[in-house]
């Protein structure tokens, strides 16, 4: 596998918040090895919404998207590390829950693919585009992880 430190982001999504499930979530991505670099909770407005979710427009359940992610804070996050992208949409799972595997945030935590708790990017594109919407290039903390060795060290 090629070598790829990577940026992605992650939102805890309403139902995440509001089921204080933040901590949790957060836990599974740092224990995993992965370094939190940027963070923020917000009330989405409708044009954040409508931008971030520009592929699903038109789509049945697009209206009842905007309005759930509208409707209570979001928790917005950036994640590093190599790989990041991937490594985080599998501990997320796949997107309805009954399909994700045991162990996975989506798995664990929820039942339904509208209430699915969180929200990563599934692509370097995907990544740069939706990091550079919801974040100020002075929100990304970048700092050097002492532990970089032991997780991502090669023999
Ligand atoms: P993922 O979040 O796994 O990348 P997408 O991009 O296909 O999945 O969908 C974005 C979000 O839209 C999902 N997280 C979910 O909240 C919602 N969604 C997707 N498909 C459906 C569906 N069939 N019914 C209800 N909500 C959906």
């Amino acid at each position: 596998m090629e070598e790829a430190f990577e940026k992605t982001l992650v939102l805890v999504k309403p139902d995440g918040v509001q089921r204080k499930l933040i901590g949790t979530i957060t836990n599974r991505f740092e224990e995993r090895g992965l370094q939190l670099v940027a963070a923020k909770m917000l009330l989405v407005n409708k044009e954040l919404a409508e931008k971030h979710y520009q592929e699903h427009k038109g789509k049945s359940f697009y209206n009842g998207l905007i309005k759930y992610i509208t409707s209570a804070p979001t928790m917005a996050m950036v994640w590093a590390g190599e790989h990041a992208i991937e490594a985080v949409r599998q501990t997320v799972g796949k997107t309805n829950p009954l399909e994700a595997a045991p162990g996975s945030i989506r798995h664990d935590f929820a039942l339904l693919t509208s209430r699915n708790l969180v929200h990563a990017s599934d692509s370097v594109e995907t990544a740069e585009r939706e990091i550079a919407l919801w974040f100020k290039e002075e929100e990304i903390c970048e700092w050097a992880d002492h532990h970089h060795e032991l997780i991502f060290g090669k023999n």
